[in-house]
């Protein structure tokens, strides 16, 4: 009796999916980010992480690591490249020192908010641009968020109108080409520093300034070691969740479905807050003693556009490109 005991579990095990692929190990998914917890991006990773459970519990063990404690910015798509990492959240910077032609989306004053960034990506134009990352870099971008619009934000009171009055002020950019371009182009003298220095940088006064989008600013309390928020909107700054394709090829065609859906998840929560939140931080900013105020923005823009188009960057755009962008309403 024992004995055909036996063998009738081990067919029932044979015959039915559920319990073998219960019996699987997840599949182990390390994310790492120098976002900091309280950050929607950071949030938006424990979103992801949970969808995936919900929808197949059991089948994931998705790790997530913050403040770049795993790997360093801007290092995460080597990593993801040589196996060593699973997931990340790359930027169009990130992705441009490898695919030239996608240093059209670190231009500034490109994308015009995060509805059009959102209606970019998910059109022809994101297949095309995602196949290349596909392609060269063996990433497989599940889908872009909002990472926020860039504004300025700077020590001391000196009132900045035109990109002539930052001749001289130490912008903190983080530290790629295309990142101390779009810096110089505002007009500031562009420092590269990592995500998780810039907080002592300005309080001991190495740097003079950050960019980033309002939300990081009251999460990293940059807030608390400057005086002005000059919104000059120059970045409509998009996050790419990303999966390491040694790791995505691995996955079962249904888990392949469910990481997109997942990432779709994931990126609408965080769109949802950031863009809720950069509507209402404004008067945070204020009642912190901050002065908040809009430069002569067309002036911003004039410059920097016109020192993207005569750029060496320019050169590796698709033709086209710029007028396809704009074209999409
Ligand atoms: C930053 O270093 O200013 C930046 O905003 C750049 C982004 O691409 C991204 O790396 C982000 O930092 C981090 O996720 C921390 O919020």
């Amino acid at each position: 009796p024992k004995y055909t005991a036996g063998i009738a579990a081990a067919a029932l095990l044979a015959l039915s999916g559920v319990a073998t692929t219960a019996m699987a190990d997840p599949v182990k998914l390390r994310i790492s980010t120098p976002a900091v917890e309280s950050d929607w991006h950071a949030k938006m990773l424990t979103v992801f992480k949970d969808e995936l459970e919900k929808k197949a519990p059991g089948q994931f063990d998705v790790e997530i690591h913050l403040n770049a404690s795993l790997f360093k910015q801007g290092t995460e798509p080597a990593a993801m490249q040589r196996g060593n990492l699973d997931m990340a959240m790359i930027s169009a910077q990130d992705i441009a020192k490898q695919v030239p032609a996608w240093s059209v989306f670190t231009a500034g004053y490109l994308i015009r908010d995060p509805d059009h960034q959102r209606k970019v990506f998910h059109s022809d134009i994101g297949k095309e641009f995602y196949q290349m990352v596909a392609d060269d870099m063996n990433i497989e971008i599940l889908d872009v968020g909002y990472l926020g619009t860039r504004e300025l934000d700077i020590r001391g009171d000196k009132k900045i109108e035109t990109p002539a009055d930052l001749a001289g002020v130490k912008l903190r950019m983080p530290g790629s080409d295309a990142w101390l371009f779009l810096g110089n182009a505002l007009g500031a003298n562009a420092t590269p520093l990592a995500f998780g220095e810039v907080y002592t940088g300005l309080q001991t006064g190495t740097i003079d300034a950050q960019d980033n989008p309002l939300p990081t600013v009251k999460a990293a309390k940059f807030y608390e070691v400057t005086n002005q928020i000059v919104l000059t909107h120059h970045l409509v700054d998009a996050i790419f969740l990303s999966m390491a394709k040694s790791t995505y090829d691995e996955l079962s065609e249904d888990q392949q479905k469910l990481v997109h859906e997942a990432a779709e998840v994931a990126t609408k929560y965080n769109n949802e807050h950031r863009i809720a939140d950069e509507a209402k931080l404004l008067d945070f900013f204020k009642e912190q003693g901050l002065k908040v105020y809009e430069p002569d923005v067309a002036a911003f823009r004039k410059k920097v556009q016109q020192d993207y188009l005569e750029s060496d960057f320019a050169k590796d755009w698709p033709e086209g490109i710029v007028e396809r962008v704009n074209a999409i309403k």
